[in-house]
């Protein structure tokens, strides 16, 4: 998106592209700015401090970060700024995502992250969640949120059964 961007979506690696895409797809849809990047907390720390600060300072207002495994991603970020981190923790490993799920939420007190359910299901709520957060002062994105939700309320209700 051309516009600067509210919400920064970190994976990190390639290979959690296809679970941040619920989130990306949510972004999309409800028009709001944002940009996606692939840091690794161990692979590349101080690339990843570098960008945290350079996007909190540029007015990014939540990031939402997924990793697999030893999760340190959103807790890392959530060190290096005081924007609202929102973790999605992503099957990666022989431990189906509750290895990263623990890193996520077992953070120590002083540095919160919020910890959505592992895979596309919390990528796609931390979008919401990000939404939300934003909406609080954007009256228009807070109608787009708002018809979002009652379509998917409308899709419940219309839904046919196989005869
Ligand atoms: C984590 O290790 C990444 O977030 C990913 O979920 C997992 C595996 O990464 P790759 O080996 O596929 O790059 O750091």
């Amino acid at each position: 998106m051309g516009n600067q961007p509210l919400v920064s979506v970190i994976m990190g690696s390639k290979s959690d592209y296809d679970v941040l895409l619920a989130a990306i797809e949510i972004l999309r849809a409800l028009e709001i700015p944002h940009e996606a990047r692939v840091l690794s907390a161990h692979r590349t720390p101080d690339q990843l401090f570098e960008y945290v600060e350079k996007a909190t300072a540029g007015g990014v207002r939540a990031f939402i970060a997924g990793a697999g495994g030893a999760a340190h991603l959103a807790g890392v970020i959530a060190a290096k700024t005081l924007v609202p981190v929102l973790a999605v923790p992503i099957a990666a490993t022989p431990l189906n995502g509750l290895d990263s799920l623990l890193a996520m939420v077992q953070m120590p007190k002083g540095i919160p992250v919020a910890t959505l359910a592992i895979g596309k299901p919390g990528a796609a709520n931390a979008a919401l969640f990000a939404a939300e957060i934003l909406a609080l002062n954007d009256p228009a994105l807070h109608k787009r949120l708002a018809d979002w939700r009652a379509a998917r309320a409308k899709e419940v209700l219309e839904a046919k059964l196989p005869e």
